[in-house]
């Protein structure tokens, strides 16, 4: 008999993947966690039944949310990842030789434990020595911080369920001071195909924050609607600017400094559905 995963993506539109094999399933703390073999997308970590990274195209959603920050701050030494527990994100931190420091908070341990047996392809950076893992509160964890991090990346779920208070601009606020002088974060802010009015909400309360705010994209043609954005909050540097190149032999998939610039121009509709209409003009 043929097992399919099916996710709702919006009321009236759902995407199934036919799975090969169950990997692992079992209930963590907070969530239903799963992990499947796939032949479309590869192997796929789904939570609470909503895909949250998958073989086929985890590399765009992870350098985009990782690499814009880092290559726009001119020195990250000590960074923070909140949420991230597959450790992809984790992963593309630690090829820049600035790090010293990479600290993951993510609330749910399970993820991290079926990560280190499982997604091969994400969990290199849990055994560098440089990473600093941390079972806990995302939010309680940046509360407590004070100009600390130069760069922080918040890799979190959909603002449902766990990943709901990593979105609220009491977290952005702590974010903030959170960052050293001159610091930039970068957060996941969902779809701009298929929830436009989400992704302004959560723009509204990052730019009220930083004095730079910046929003980007890229495709993730396994998250709703194909399209996913990014914001950048900035103390200092302009996310737009990229202040160095990855070394050839990182073997990066989609960043370039040439995707960097790009990823920051947004269509007409994207700019009247968001109210983005002040990323163009002369950044440099
Ligand atoms: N709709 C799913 C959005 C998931 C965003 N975060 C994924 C975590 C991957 N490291």
């Amino acid at each position: 008999m043929e097992l399919w995963f099916t996710e709702e993506w919006l009321k009236g539109l759902r995407i199934s993947v036919k799975v090969d094999s169950v990997v692992y399933s079992t209930q963590t703390e907070y969530q239903k966690l799963a992990i499947y073999d796939t032949k479309q997308f590869g192997r796929m970590l789904v939570l609470d039944d909503v895909i949250q990274t998958t073989e086929c195209d985890e590399y765009i959603y992870h350098e985009c949310l990782a690499h814009v920050p880092m290559f726009a701050h001119p020195n990250p030494e000590n960074v923070l990842i909140v949420g991230g527990g597959d450790g992809g994100t984790l992963r593309e931190v630690l090829r820049h030789p600035t790090v010293k420091k990479a600290t993951l908070v993510d609330i749910d341990g399970g993820v991290i434990e079926a990560s280190k047996r499982f997604l091969h392809q994400w969990n290199s950076g849990f055994s560098d020595p440089r990473a600093n893992i941390i079972v806990g509160d995302g939010l309680e964890f940046v509360s407590n911080a004070d100009s600390e991090y130069d760069v922080i990346l918040v890799d979190a779920t959909d603002p449902v369920g766990p990943g709901e208070v990593l979105f609220a601009l009491d977290f952005y606020r702590s974010v903030k001071k959170a960052l050293k002088p001159g610091g930039i974060m970068s957060a996941q802010t969902e779809s701009p195909i298929a929830e436009p009015a989400v992704v302004k909400s959560i723009w509204d309360r990052v730019r009220s924050v930083f004095p730079i705010a910046r929003l980007y994209t890229s495709p993730v043609p396994t998250y709703p609607g194909g399209w996913w954005s990014y914001t950048a909050g900035s103390t200092g540097p302009e996310p737009m600017v990229p202040l160095r190149k990855p070394g050839d032999d990182w073997g990066l998939k989609y960043y370039s400094p040439e995707i960097h610039e790009r990823a920051f121009v947004l269509n007409p509709k994207m700019q009247k559905d968001i109210g983005v209409y002040d990323q163009g003009g002369d950044h440099r």
